[in-house]
């Protein structure tokens, strides 16, 4: 059979917009169906957009998120119903709403179900996908798949772990990959490593170092292979154990992406991160000693938070020399925490996904008006990615932030001018 994977476009300019980087469910699931015999192309519309008029195939499968949901919607309507079926986060938060636009769901993990799906023998409406027990037995995802991936240039996601032992009242990892963590062996994720000729890395796990024993096994095989340049997502209660910091450093490591979410302390605590401002602090202080890049992700709007909470975890960015800076505000994602509360209080003011991206306000705050926040916020991200900030850092050698500082000025001047034209938000 002939099947057509698509990865929507985002739907706006995005502090990632630079990077083209796929997400890795449709990889895999495309990799699997190829392995049985089948002719997969994949799409990321953000990479290579499809000629819609043209595209023929015996099935489409669509991966969405929250903010890619409308556009994976009217992607499944320039398709026969029957031949579409939708997977991927948002499908697994809501499959009612998706099943209108495809013939079947599969609801979670799909690696064992997707077969069975496609060749005709599961044919029920929604399909509930089993969690991988066994991480080692997914085959290496296939790149090559990916139309107009230029491999060699890109940052290559690899996932060594799925699920995350905490929940966070934001996040939508856990309704998903589960709370139990699972993780693939040290040595399945080196043959990996082993057969990826490239020169960046990102480890995708929402916890790359949540099982220390694990991850110091994966780091001694890096250290030895010389793998180098790579990038992984960390709490900061990792910073704690210094010799962990030291072995990713000689491993390659060189930016640590943490999810610090507020420099408030009750904010904190209401998001039920299990992490204090203290312990921000402390993180910082350790992963810079190391010369680990620090790419600080922060979430904006909580009931605790007001206008001034936005000026001052730029100011704190700036001064602890955080090097890129994500403000996501706050998102009630469907299934998580926050989205029952704010549902229960009748605060969410719209339901267009695709406004779901981390930077549109969809819930009246509590603290300041949604258009306070919404403009706050970019006057904010506008004061961090300055021009002046991008000359300061190329005068002071530091080439790699510099350059990262002024495409962070490229995205948020596109972004702002998409906002303009909504005028209730002009800035
Ligand atoms: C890598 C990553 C990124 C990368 C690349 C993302 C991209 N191309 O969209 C970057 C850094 C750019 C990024 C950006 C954003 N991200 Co992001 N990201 C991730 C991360 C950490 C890993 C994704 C991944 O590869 N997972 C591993 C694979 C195996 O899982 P999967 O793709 O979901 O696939 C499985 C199933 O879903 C299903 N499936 C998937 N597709 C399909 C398709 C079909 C047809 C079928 C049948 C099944 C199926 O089967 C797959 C195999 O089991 C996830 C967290 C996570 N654990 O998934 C967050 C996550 C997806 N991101 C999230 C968010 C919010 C964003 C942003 C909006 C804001 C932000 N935080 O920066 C932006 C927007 C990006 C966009 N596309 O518009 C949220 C999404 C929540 C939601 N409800 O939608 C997540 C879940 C994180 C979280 N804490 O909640 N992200
Ligand atoms: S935000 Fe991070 S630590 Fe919290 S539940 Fe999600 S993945 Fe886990």
């Amino acid at each position: 059979m002939k099947i057509v994977l698509i990865e929507p476009r985002a739907s706006e300019a995005n502090v990632y917009s630079k990077i083209p980087m796929p997400l890795l469910g449709p990889i895999y699931l495309g990799t699997i169906l190829k392995n049985r015999g089948h002719t997969v192309e994949i799409y990321k519309e953000d990479v290579s957009m499809p000629d819609y008029a043209k595209l023929d195939a015996d099935l489409i499968g669509i991966s969405i998120l929250t903010s890619t949901a409308r556009r994976g919607y009217e992607i499944a309507g320039k398709f026969p119903r029957e031949k579409v079926i939708i997977g991927g986060i948002h499908a697994s938060l809501l499959p009612q709403e998706a099943a209108q636009f495809c013939r079947q769901v599969i609801i979670g993990e799909a690696e064992d179900s997707i077969v069975d799906v496609v060749e005709g023998r599961n044919a029920q409406r929604f399909v509930y996908g089993q969690a991988v027990e066994n991480l080692d037995r997914l085959p290496y995802p296939d790149f090559s798949l990916l139309k107009g991936f230029k491999y060699s240039s890109a940052i290559i996601p690899v996932s060594t772990s799925r699920g995350c032992p905490f929940d966070c009242s934001f996040c939508s990892v856990t309704k998903i990959f589960g709370r139990k963590y699972r993780f693939r062996s040290a040595e399945n994720v080196m043959q990996e490593l082993e057969s990826r000729k490239t020169n960046a890395l990102f480890f995708c796990d929402d916890n790359f170092a949540a099982h220390p024993k694990r991850t110091y096994a994966l780091l001694k095989f890096m250290q030895l292979n010389k793998i180098r340049n790579w990038a992984c997502q960390v709490r900061c209660d990792a910073a704690k154990d210094g010799s962990l910091l030291d072995k990713m450093t000689a491993a390659g490591c060189k930016v640590v992406c943490v999810g610090f979410e507020s420099i408030n302390s009750r904010s904190l605590e209401a998001y039920e991160k299990k992490q204090s401002v203290g312990d921000i602090i402390n993180s910082i202080q350790s992963f810079h000693k190391r010369r680990l890049k620090i790419h600080g992700m922060f979430v904006l709007g909580g009931d605790n938070d007001d206008r001034k909470t936005i000026w001052e975890t730029v100011r704190f960015a700036r001064r602890q020399k955080i090097d890129t800076l994500q403000m996501c505000v706050l998102t009630p994602f469907p299934g998580t925490k926050v989205y029952a509360d704010l549902e229960r209080e009748g605060r969410i003011f719209t339901k267009d996904w695709s406004l779901y991206d981390g930077q549109h306000i969809v819930f009246r705050p509590k603290l300041l008006s949604a258009r306070e926040l919404q403009v706050n916020l970019l006057r904010a991200y506008s004061k961090f990615y300055a021009l002046s900030r991008s000359l300061s850092l190329f005068l002071r050698l530091h080439f790699r932030n510099a350059l990262l500082n002024l495409m962070g000025c490229s995205v948020i001047r596109e972004w702002k001018r998409a906002n303009c034209k909504m005028a209730w938000l002009r800035v």
